[in-house]
């Protein structure tokens, strides 16, 4: 899947501003004809969450409707026309002037309509319902019973099976896009090292059958390669680079992958495409990248910022990714679900590693419903790859965050996945990031391991001492069991900027550097272990319980609004003193 781009042969109009909105609180919409356009409807932006803009509307996860006029601000011709949504959360219902162009369920990945027979030149109406419930057969799951879930859990408003806010709404740009009919729809690009030489394969699709000449030129670093060929609807190609530049944290040189299509003598389509030359394997107990040990130092982190909850803010984007640079942070995995794709054109750009999660989180494996999980873990599977595959930073796929995968189906629900993946890249490691541990039998294919501990918070409150020699313990034993490298993939304690106490005690700024720095110690003193990522970068908002004070996870190591607690002062001494970052 091609993100939409602007130039001559292409070009985009973007949809973000205000539309209207209307909260579907009698579940009317439908019989009402909403569809195809509905009165009293009352400002809101996108993108951007809704619960934070209205006050009144902060805990509503139902339906609620979005519309927008809209002029095309170019003649339309021959050309495609398509509707591109960056995700809404979390089922969408999409109407252009009347007529339904399709609904998308998953709310954290993007899908796209062909409009060109609906369009018209001036006057559009774009209508949306979006339908935010937590149900037990949506993915992530919300409204479980506890007995399904295999645990005691406690009470949570709004009731999501997840620790964060269940944010609704429209929260990624939403694009119309024109393009050549037959121009290229799909590139493809993996790539290999051999001595100084990079090799570059790529693969191009368009949906024409009829041959026309591509044209593939690589620019960015020394001179220019170009070569040529013919393509119908799909063409393979390699390209070797000498003296390659290779992509890695600390130097991330990409080059652009210029794509032209050219029929009957004249150019009718071009797509630039940014790459990195790189590889990534996991080889016994280490993760390579070009060949050589890298360690991961970095968070798990989420997509929340005030007013604008989960939607797009590119600012916040650039002022994370300062942060992490600051911190000496080299990586971070996008728990619990896709981030946006800004998110990963600047880790490209910036030279960070990624894992990359699906949003399968809080998964739980009763009977009922399971095949449908399972298809829905299955669609989420191909539109991450498809999605996020040509880029360099996207070092791992994540499967799942904490499945309660104490049930015997768990295992051939995840062996079903990790094949998946393996098939559609086979050049990434695969992972699953348990709560489970020693049980989680997908640790037995999985190509690396990732655990979340909270020894010393959740378990053995206060007593840091015995907590680090169970985490010791472990992860000795992990090993011993399914002999394959392992990321710490979340350890921290919640923090209460500005209180102290020394001896440290829970919520204070102390305990939390206490217990990084120490977890930190055990991680570096087992060769098998590849990466620390501490949760979480920055306090977040999460439903209200009763272990979330104000209605926050406050395990950040920064405030909400990115100020760093006494933690991210110890964390950047000890990242920055640079072993292994692999830069
Ligand atoms: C882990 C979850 C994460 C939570 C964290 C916590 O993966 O989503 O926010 O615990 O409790 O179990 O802070």
């Amino acid at each position: 899947m091609l993100y939409p781009q602007s130039n001559r042969y292409r070009q985009v109009f973007d949809l973000s501003g205000f539309w209207d909105i209307r909260f579907d609180l009698d579940d009317e919409g439908d019989s009402a004809g909403w569809a195809s356009g509905f009165t009293q409807g009352q400002p809101i932006a996108v993108p951007a969450s809704w619960n934070d803009q209205l006050d009144s509307m902060r805990d509503y996860t139902g339906s609620a409707w979005y519309q927008i006029r809209f002029d095309v601000p170019w003649e339309l011709g021959s050309r495609k026309y398509m509707l591109r949504f960056g995700s809404v959360n979390y089922l969408a219902d999409v109407w252009l002037n009347g007529a339904h162009l399709g609904s998308h369920e998953g709310g954290h990945l993007p899908f796209e309509f062909d409009v060109t027979q609906h369009l018209h030149a001036e006057s559009n109406r774009l209508v949306v319902r979006v339908d935010g419930a937590l149900a037990p057969d949506r993915v992530p799951p919300g409204n479980v019973s506890m007995n399904a879930l295999d645990r005691f859990g406690e009470l949570n408003y709004p009731d999501g099976s997840f620790d964060f806010f269940p944010y609704c709404g429209i929260h990624r740009p939403v694009l119309l896009y024109a393009a050549a009919a037959g121009g290229l729809s799909d590139l493809t690009v993996v790539t290999d090292i051999n001595g100084d030489t990079g090799l570059v394969s790529v693969q191009l699709r368009r949906d024409d059958a009829a041959p026309v000449r591509a044209r593939l030129t690589l620019r960015g670093h020394g001179e220019p390669l170009s070569t040529e060929m013919e393509i119908a609807e799909q063409a393979e190609v390699g390209l070797e680079v000498p003296q390659a530049a290779l992509w890695a944290p600390g130097s991330p040189n990409l080059y652009d992958l210029i794509v032209e299509l050219e029929d009957g003598g004249q150019i009718v389509d071009r797509y630039t495409l940014p790459i990195g030359i790189r590889t990534i394997h996991i080889e016994g107990d280490s993760l390579l990248l070009n060949g050589r040990p890298i360690y991961l130092k970095g968070f798990g982190r989420h997509e929340d910022f005030p007013v604008i909850g989960r939607g797009l803010f590119p600012a916040v984007i650039v002022k994370d990714y300062a942060l992490m640079e600051w911190i000496g942070a080299n990586s971070f995995r996008t728990s619990h679900y896709p981030y946006s794709e800004q998110m990963m054109d600047l880790a490209d750009r910036l030279g960070f590693l990624v894992i990359d999660e699906t949003p399968a989180v809080g998964l739980f494996f009763a009977e009922d419903g399971l095949e449908r999980r399972l298809d829905l873990c299955r669609q989420y599977t191909r539109e991450l790859i498809a999605r996020d595959k040509n880029h360099p930073s996207v070092i791992a796929w994540s499967l799942a965050n904490e499945p309660h995968s104490r049930r015997p189906a768990a295992k051939a629900f995840f062996r079903d996945l990790y094949d998946l993946a393996g098939s559609l890249d086979p050049t990434r490691p695969v992972t699953i990031v348990s709560m489970v541990g020693v049980e989680e039998d997908a640790f037995e294919f999985v190509d690396f391991l990732c655990l979340n501990r909270y020894y010393g918070w959740y378990s053995e409150p206060g007593r840091l001492d015995v907590g680090c020699e169970e985490l010791s313990d472990e992860l000795d034993m992990l090993y011993e069991r399914y002999h394959k490298p392992l990321v710490l993939s979340e350890f921290g304690a919640d923090t209460v900027a500005g209180c102290h106490a020394e001896p440290p005690e829970m919520f204070s700024e102390e305990y939390q550097a206490e217990m990084l720095a120490r977890y930190i110690e055990v991680l570096r003193s087992k060769p098998f272990v590849i990466g620390e990522h501490v949760w979480n970068m920055c306090d977040f908002k999460t439903g209200q319980m009763v272990r979330r004070v104000g209605g926050y996870n406050l395990k950040g190591v920064f405030t909400r609004d990115r100020r760093p607690k006494m933690a991210a002062h110890c964390l950047r001494q000890i990242w920055r003193q640079g072993a292994g970052d692999g830069g």
